[in-house]
């Protein structure tokens, strides 16, 4: 800190504006070098020229000055706006250097505004995930953890382990006249739907994580079912080889499917057979069967012209075990082959043809059921291993301090539960961090963040 940074803000490519930031002590007086316009104002968006050394004119610019403490990084902050040409922002950037400047690292006015108080650390992630959501889904959970219903849940279970440890403390304070400030049935129940509360928030980790990632969904069948015509379908793209040779995927396809507002990763699989007719061919099913377990869905497939829903149903759970499976929507293909009365109709089955593109919408509308279904669109989500990891040891302690108070234990061990708790929950919004953390978090930025 204290040396004064700069980044080209905005992607480097030809646009239409460009934004060169620079933060820091030195960043008024850097600007003045080359910047030729009025006085600048604090908050004001002002027209002006950069000139480089010898006077030669680089480009018209805006630019906006935010004196610290009101900006992005708590430091004197200044955004200058140039024509979008990488060429121009290289030089501008260049002409900071040129006068004192540093090139920032990645994150690095993100990590300044959390060292000065402007952003909690879990505010700083959820900014890094809101510049790389690609679905509407990941964009709410990024906001959630900015400034909504994520944020505020941390908040409070942290100020009522405080709260709790105040009175436990004022007890132990004045443990010589055996008072009991805190009454044991109150903190019990407090106790209580605060670990509920944790134990709802735990389960919600891998749909979390998943709806940033992408949420892995399966599709999964016999050999010629008509799984990568399906496939293909969804995409509306060519992208998995179809043919009436059974066996023909080998190995998994992956492709992103954005549907309803999340953001999927669609996985044709090899067929599913007893008796693979080569060793590719059974490598392939193993790599199914990976994939199965992965899944968050199974889209399983089966034509209908050749099996009713009982032996696809039978068939499948004999390849799959019923162990621990995702759960499944039952597709029927190749409709199109059969006449109106032979359409085995079930309400838990769906009825499509992959080839003709008929019943995919309803497909549609059966998997974002089924995620929502799963808790996709809630709000309140863990999404981040580092959050998660630290609410299962909040969990461990508070779990340990309803034990204790069961036992009828003591203030002292009782309060030294609540404090670790209070301390896991702290490092999620980054009361409590060590450097290796921060260098973790803030090198997931972009440069110029
Ligand atoms: N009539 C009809 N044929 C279909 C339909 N869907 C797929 N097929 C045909 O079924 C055959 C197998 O299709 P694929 O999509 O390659 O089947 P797959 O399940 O991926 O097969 P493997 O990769 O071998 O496991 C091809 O000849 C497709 O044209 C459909 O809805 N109707
Ligand atoms: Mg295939």
């Amino acid at each position: 800190m204290g040396d004064t940074i700069v980044a080209v803000a905005t992607a480097w490519a030809p646009a239409a504006i460009g934004v060169v930031r620079l933060s820091g002590p030195e960043a008024l007086s850097i600007l003045s070098a080359f910047w030729k316009g009025k006085p600048l104002r604090p908050r004001v968006a002002q027209l002006g020229e950069v000139r480089d050394k010898a006077g030669q004119l680089l480009d018209q610019v805006i630019v906006t000055y935010f004196p610290a403490p009101h900006s992005y990084t708590g430091e004197d902050v200044i955004e200058i706006s140039c024509h979008g040409s990488p060429y121009i922002l290289r030089r501008v950037v260049e002409l900071c250097i040129e006068r004192g400047a540093r090139l920032a690292r990645p994150g690095e006015f993100s990590l300044r505004a959390y060292l000065n108080r402007k952003i909690s650390l879990d505010q700083a992630e959820a900014i890094a995930d809101l510049i790389q959501a690609q679905s509407a889904a990941a964009h709410r959970l990024a906001l959630s953890q900015l400034t909504g219903s994520y944020y505020e849940k941390v908040r409070r279970f942290r100020s009522q382990l405080v709260e709790l440890l105040a009175l436990l403390e004022l007890e132990l304070d004045f443990s010589e006249e055996d008072v009991e400030f805190a009454s044991r049935e109150q903190l019990r129940s407090l106790l209580e739907s605060l670990n509920s509360e944790i134990v709802r928030l735990l389960s919600s980790f891998k749909m979390g994580q998943a709806i940033r990632q992408g949420i892995p969904i399966a599709i999964v069948g016999r050999p010629n079912a008509g799984k990568s015509t399906l496939l293909n379908a969804l995409l509306s793209e060519e992208r998995a080889i179809v043919s009436d040779i059974p066996g023909t995927t080998r190995d998994t396809v992956e492709e992103r499917l954005f549907l309803g507002g999340y953001d999927l990763r669609l996985i044709d699989t090899a067929g599913l057979r007893e008796t693979p007719a080569d060793p590719i061919e059974a490598e392939g099913i193993r790599r199914t069967r990976e994939k199965v377990k992965q899944a968050f869905l199974i889209l399983y497939v089966f034509d209908a012209a050749h099996e009713s829903i009982d032996e696809a149903q039978k068939h499948a759970h004999a390849l799959l075990g019923s162990d621990k499976l995702p759960p499944i929507l039952w597709i029927a293909n190749k409709i199109d082959l059969l006449s109106e009365g032979t359409r085995d109709s079930s309400p838990d089955v769906l009825m499509i043809s992959a080839k003709n593109r008929a019943g995919l919408e309803s497909l549609s509308s059966a998997i974002i059921e089924k995620l929502n279904a799963m808790g996709a669109d809630a709000e309140t989500m863990i999404s981040h291993t580092r959050h998660y990891e630290s609410f299962i040891r909040a969990h461990e302690s508070v779990k340990n301090a309803l034990n204790l108070l069961r036992a009828g234990g003591g203030t002292e061990l009782l309060a030294e539960e609540l404090r670790l708790a209070q301390a896991a929950i702290g490092e999620i919004t980054g009361e409590i961090t060590s450097d290796e953390i921060l260098g973790h978090i803030f090198s997931r930025f972009c440069i110029g963040k």
